[in-house]
């Protein structure tokens, strides 16, 4: 149809959970830039303790980037190869803290260590001994003195108010990005004054992105806000507000201007619907609960706040479970197929390839149409709610268990629409539509809706 707008290139990420480097560059190429994600996160690249659980990433013994998602080389090629296919790699940034072992080891390279000793970069003077708790770790989150001087679980609290410290981690991400990464999800940010990872990173170059997960709580002294004048911060509030409306079926607007009460500004907020830990902890709705997850998915995607991040990993029934390792201890995964639905069922270890979704692929052309138009007034019908991008798109949703049918105002024009949640991106051709059709008539768009799915037209899906 020639009057859909022109897309524009929407900002929206997709964490991949434990991906090797080799796989996540296949996936850079075959889906990630095909469906039109702006950028991807990785786990952490650098030497890791060499133990089981998926969470030795977060472990730091060197700042070399050897681990069991790849080589440094493989990363580079990652790198270069998501570049060429126009996703933008975000890296993570383990510079809070070193290990948390009290015995001495071998990391994942071989290089050796102690708590608090790691050859060429760290010793003991390095770090916190904060000596304000039993065993110098972080016991009350509403002390700003122990979440920022005392220990996350043990783990060696690096000193990063001192200049060599913050001269040490700034030689590390200078090394990643002298490979081409876009930027750092920074871990634990909390965990460091807002000043230190100021002082850390605004010695990177200029345009460098920076993503501090700063995790809200409720009386807490450390809040996100301290860390967004240089930078975007993880919206925790977002997902916490997004996902308990969905079980028990009872939807409201938020404010709709673009901010909200009690998030940080739009522009900085990075939203999601879970991630590796929320999946494994506070997140009512994941990939388990496949067409509520989509449909949590449809809502942040439509939404008109903050820069939405994707989240992809694979089951696990074992919360410390790593992800599936080959005989030398590295991360085997395949390539998720183009096209791939959500299942009822995931053995353990499996990928759920939500990157290749069709609702996610769909919701993500979406974006690019209608996403920068403002949200109208939502509608709520029976189990169902939905909501009109000014005259671009309409989207629904139904978690109820009957069907239900939702008419929504819209300025869009009348006619013939492809649902993108059904159909995926490029749901309209000449023959119909690959997934559900709906009218526009009179300015109203009715959708019929069967219990537990989303559905989404926008300008460039009509007939
Ligand atoms: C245990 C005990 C300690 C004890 C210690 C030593 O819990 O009390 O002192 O042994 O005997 C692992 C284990 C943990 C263990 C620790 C040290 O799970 O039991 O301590 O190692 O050996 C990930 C995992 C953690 C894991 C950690 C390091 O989630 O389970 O700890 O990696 O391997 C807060 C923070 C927030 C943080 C979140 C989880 O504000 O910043 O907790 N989120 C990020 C990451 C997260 C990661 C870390 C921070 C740490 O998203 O994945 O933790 O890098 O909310």
């Amino acid at each position: 149809p020639g009057d859909a707008p022109d897309p524009a290139p929407a900002d929206v990420g997709i964490q991949l959970f434990q991906l090797p480097w080799t796989t996540l560059a296949e996936e850079c190429e075959t889906t990630l830039g095909p469906a039109g994600f702006a950028w991807v996160l990785t786990s952490p690249p650098n030497e890791h303790v060499d133990l089981d659980p998926w969470w030795a990433s977060y472990q730091p013994v060197s700042y070399e980037l050897e681990s069991r998602l790849g080589t440094r080389d493989e990363f580079a090629d990652m790198v270069a190869r998501c570049d060429a296919a126009g996703i933008d790699v975000i890296a993570d940034a383990v510079v809070n803290h070193m290990t948390g072992q009290e015995a001495p080891g071998t990391g994942f390279a071989g290089t050796t260590y102690q708590h608090y000793e790691y050859p060429g970069l760290y010793g003991y003077d390095d770090f916190h001994h904060c000596g304000l708790t039993t065993y110098d770790d972080i016991e009350d989150y509403r002390s700003r003195d122990q979440v920022q001087q005392c220990e996350l679980v043990n783990l060696a609290d690096l000193d990063t108010s001192t200049d060599a410290v913050r001269a040490t981690i700034s030689g590390y991400l200078e090394d990643v990005l002298s490979l081409g990464v876009a930027g750092f999800r920074i871990d634990a940010a909390k965990h460091m004054a807002a000043d230190d990872v100021e002082a850390i990173v605004s010695s990177l170059p200029e345009g460098t992105r920076i993503l501090s997960e700063v995790i809200r709580g409720g009386g807490e002294p450390v809040t996100p806000e301290e860390y967004t004048g240089f930078g975007e911060v993880f919206e925790f509030t977002y997902a916490r507000d997004l996902t308990p409306p969905l079980s028990n079926g009872v939807f409201a607007d938020p404010a709709l201007d673009g901010d909200r009460p009690l998030h940080v500004a739009s522009d900085r907020a990075i939203v999601f619907v879970d991630n590796h830990d929320t999946e494994r902890g506070e997140a009512d709705v994941t990939y388990r609960h496949g067409p509520l997850y989509v449909i949590a998915n449809v809502l942040m995607l439509a939404d008109d706040y903050g820069t939405p991040v994707v989240y992809s990993g694979y089951a696990f029934s074992d919360r410390d479970a790593g992800a599936p390792t080959g005989d030398d201890g590295r991360v085997v995964a395949e390539t998720c197929p183009r096209v791939a639905e959500p299942a009822d069922e995931y053995a353990d270890g499996e990928r759920t390839c939500v990157q290749s979704w069709p609702a996610i692929g769909g919701m993500l052309e979406f974006r690019a149409i209608a996403g920068d138009e403002p949200r109208m007034p939502g509608v709520d019908e029976g189990d169902a709610y939905g909501f009109e991008c000014e005259g671009r798109g309409v989207v629904a949703v139904n978690v109820g268990a009957e069907a239900q049918r939702i008419d929504i105002p819209t300025s869009m024009p009348d006619g013939a629409y492809c649902d993108v949640v059904s159909g995926g991106a490029g749901a309209a051709d000449d023959d119909g539509c690959a997934g559900r059709e709906y009218a526009v008539s009179d300015g109203v768009a009715t959708l019929d809706l069967e219990p537990l799915t989303a559905a989404a037209i926008h300008l460039g899906s009509r007939r």
